[in-house]
């Protein structure tokens, strides 16, 4: 882990603190008005538990027979009005890089070739979209954590935002997760869908995988990756394009 050490440790005392509380028994907790006050929220509670579970419980995987045969596609189907995107796409994404940049020590430019020669996590997971449907997919791609620590992330960094290279009308598609969904072993950057290059409708050539939460936190198209220290002052400064538009919750636990 590339996690500054005060990180880990104020992660821990939070992830202690909260345990302490829930696990007081669920009669307790649903009487003291402080564990009333974290559960209020659905996102709260889904942050807590898992948190609790030291951030590194895993979402449900599954097998090749349960592949839907018909993974829908949502939202943007290609980066349309955007022409560097347009461009990489004619030819085949060869020169397309990706920017990690932000609060690191080495921003890096890594080709798809690059991103291909690092070590790749195959999970198989189901989707939700809010908008209520689901599909189960395979995916495979490095590890955000293994990007992560070949740039380093300076002890400010807080936040990770996925700049896509779509829009809607002039409003950018962007999401965000923090630095324990960074480091879950489960958030990859997809680059293959279904043992096949991951297909233009589905966010081509990479998109984040962050498989404990909703749909719309699964951004596509994404061209870069910056460290941030707040969300705030960012686009609506709620940490999403969703998030902005229409207040889904930034924090989107399954
Ligand atoms: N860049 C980008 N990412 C996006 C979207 C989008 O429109 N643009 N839609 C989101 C929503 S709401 C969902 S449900 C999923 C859909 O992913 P899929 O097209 O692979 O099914 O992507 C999410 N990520
Ligand atoms: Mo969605």
């Amino acid at each position: 882990m590339t996690e500054p050490v005060s990180r880990r440790a104020l992660l821990g005392t939070v992830a202690a603190g909260a345990g302490g509380l829930l696990l007081a028994g669920c009669d307790r907790v649903n009487r003291s008005p402080a564990a009333r006050a974290l559960l209020q929220s659905a996102e709260q509670a889904h942050l807590a538990s898992q948190r609790l579970l030291g951030g590194q419980a895993l979402a449900p995987e599954f097998t090749r027979a349960d592949l839907s045969p018909d993974f829908r596609a949502n939202g943007n189907h290609q980066a349309n009005g955007n022409p560097d995107w347009v461009r990489h796409r004619e030819s085949g994404f060869a020169d397309w890089r990706l920017r990690l940049d932000g609060l690191v020590l080495r921003p890096l430019e890594l080709s798809l070739e690059a991103l291909r020669a690092l070590p790749q996590r195959r999970q198989i997971t189901r989707h939700d979209c809010v908008e209520g449907w689901s599909a189960i997919g395979e995916w495979a791609g490095p590890q955000l954590g293994t990007i992560l620590r070949a740039a380093t992330l300076l002890p400010a960094a807080r936040y990770l935002v996925f700049h896509c290279a779509d829009s809607f009308g002039p409003v950018p598609y962007y999401e965000s997760i923090d630095l324990i969904d960074a480091f879950h072993p489960q958030t990859i950057l997809a680059l293959a869908m279904n043992g096949q290059p991951l297909p233009v409708r589905h966010g081509a050539p990479a998109r984040l995988r962050v498989e404990r939460q909703l749909g719309y936190k699964q951004a596509k198209y994404v061209m870069r990756i910056e460290a941030r220290a707040t969300l705030a002052g960012l686009y609506g400064g709620k940490g999403g394009y969703w998030e902005d538009r229409k207040d889904y919750a930034w924090y989107a636990g399954i």
